[in-house]
């Protein structure tokens, strides 16, 4: 079996690392002998000019160090600055600076120039997130003939948001230059497509296959999964929290995200405090528990998404709670896994509702982690991912608080049979469609692509 290389923006470091993405693919670098690179994780003077190895898990993995200057323009710079707001149709918080592509294509091709001496001329390379859109174009440029596939895990953007990118055509290059795209999700398989037609030149060919910027290769959607056995375990086992437990009997709602701004979390807080406003009868019968770790603060954008996230809990809290009943408790910190299975297991709603989201796993962990013979009630976006396999939580439009705000009185008041039926459908695709389904699939496509 030819050897998996696996490239990401963060190496997973510790011994025996966990966390999905390494549980998909630990399987198959194990038995093809494999590596994983990424970056360590904190940026430093004089970078080496060569990987540094770590060992203590199951497969080979790998690092390479960035300067300040580098980090700030690839990762802070046009990774997040750019990128993620353009694939999250956010084009009005980008900050386009002319070094940022600079040091985007810098890393990569750094990156690349640091792989090329440990490739094997029968490895498969599979690259991982919108870090990375251009390192096959430099493998390439060094030669490296290998099979070499992408996977985007968040959203790909539509024409009009791709023709807000300085260069829109130099995407399109880079991306030629790999044999397998994969996407979360439909949507994001359409928006490429039409993206392309209208920025670049593409042919569709038959079987999944189209010919880009003159070069074929093969556009497919794998929707990411979770562990699903494990984290079931992990609820079933979950210690009690019965500090969560409230005073006045409320029903706990629940929301995990990063605190990032496409995540709707001020939209869900607007929408809690409608349905408060208008059915007295709900006071002190549910509880909303948000739980969101401040991430990226170094960027511009996510400065004011902590301070008004606090404001408005703040203000719902102060109209509302009464001695024995807080309406929001809001959480800054992570959480273990377990203790987080036990309180998804807990509550009766789970509130996810992003503008915009690749998949969102939170999503897939909620309903995995419920007890079947009394399971609560998935509340998910349209605009997740997630929304394509799991129309049977209660679909709504994040940006209408009157629709959010009736889809939570409805959970809240639905009936142990029908919350049963939705749940049971939706967990048979959180298990059939697990992590591990989602890295065999994409790797066989690779091999055969
Ligand atoms: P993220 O944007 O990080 O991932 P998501 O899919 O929701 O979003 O995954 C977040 C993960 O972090 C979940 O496993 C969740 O349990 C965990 N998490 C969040 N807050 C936590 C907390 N306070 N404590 C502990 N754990 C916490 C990107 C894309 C997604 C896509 C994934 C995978 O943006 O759309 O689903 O990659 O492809």
């Amino acid at each position: 079996m030819s050897r998996l290389v696996v490239v990401s923006n963060r190496l997973p470091l510790g011994d025996n690392p966990s966390g999905g993405l390494v549980v998909a693919l630990q399987d198959a670098l194990r038995s093809s002998g494999g590596l994983w690179v990424g970056f360590a994780g904190e940026p430093v003077e004089s970078p080496e000019d060569e990987l540094a190895w770590h060992p203590g898990a199951a497969f080979q993995r790998a690092s390479f160090d960035l300067t300040q200057e580098d980090y700030e323009a690839y990762y802070l710079g046009y990774s997040n600055s750019v990128l993620w707001p353009l694939c999250h149709g956010r084009v009005d918080l980008m900050r386009i600076l002319p070094g940022h592509v600079e040091g985007y294509r810098r890393v990569n091709e750094r990156i690349a120039k640091l792989l090329v001496p440990h490739l094997r001329p029968d490895d498969r390379i599979w690259v991982q997130d919108y870090h990375l859109f251009a390192l096959a174009f430099e493998l390439r440029k060094l030669g490296v003939e290998c099979p070499i596939g992408h996977f985007l895990h968040i959203p790909f953007p539509g024409p009009a948001d791709c023709a807000a990118l300085p260069n829109p055509g130099e995407l399109f290059d880079w991306l030629s230059h790999y044999d397998l795209l994969g996407f979360q999700a439909g949507r994001d398989l359409s928006n490429f497509t039409e993206s392309a037609r209208q920025l670049a030149e593409i042919e569709p060919l038959h079987d999944h296959r189209l010919l880009l910027q003159g070069r074929v290769l093969r556009a497919d959607v794998y929707p990411i999964g979770i562990d699903t056995a494990a984290f079931i375990e992990e609820a079933r086992t979950a210690p009690d929290e019965d500090r969560m437990r409230s005073l006045t009997g409320a029903q706990m709602m629940i929301g995990v995200d990063r605190l990032d701004y496409s995540k709707g979390i001020p939209h869900r807080f607007r929408a809690f405090q409608l349905l408060m406003e208008n059915n007295s009868d709900l006071h002190e019968k549910i509880s909303f528990l948000q739980i969101a770790p401040p991430t990226r603060e170094a960027v511009e954008a996510y400065q004011d998404i902590r301070e008004e996230t606090e404001h408005l809990a703040g203000r719902i809290n102060g109209q509302f709670a009464t001695v024995n009943w807080t309406p929001i408790r809001f959480i800054h910190r992570p959480i273990p896994r377990n203790v987080l299975a036990g309180l998804y297991r807990q509550a009766r709603i789970g509130l996810v509702t992003p503008l915009a989201d690749g998949m969102n796993l939170v999503a897939k962990e909620y309903v995995a982690a419920q007890d079947v013979s009394d399971p609560g009630v998935l509340i998910l976006s349209r605009f997740a991912g997630a929304a394509e396999t799991m129309g049977d939580a209660l679909i709504i439009n994040p940006h209408d608080p009157w629709e959010l705000a009736e889809a939570i009185a409805r959970a809240m008041r639905m009936t142990a049979n029908e919350r049963r039926r939705r749940h049971s459908a939706l967990l048979r695709d959180v298990v059939e469609h697990d992590v591990g389904w989602w890295s065999a699939t994409y790797l066989d496509a690779l091999a055969a692509a």
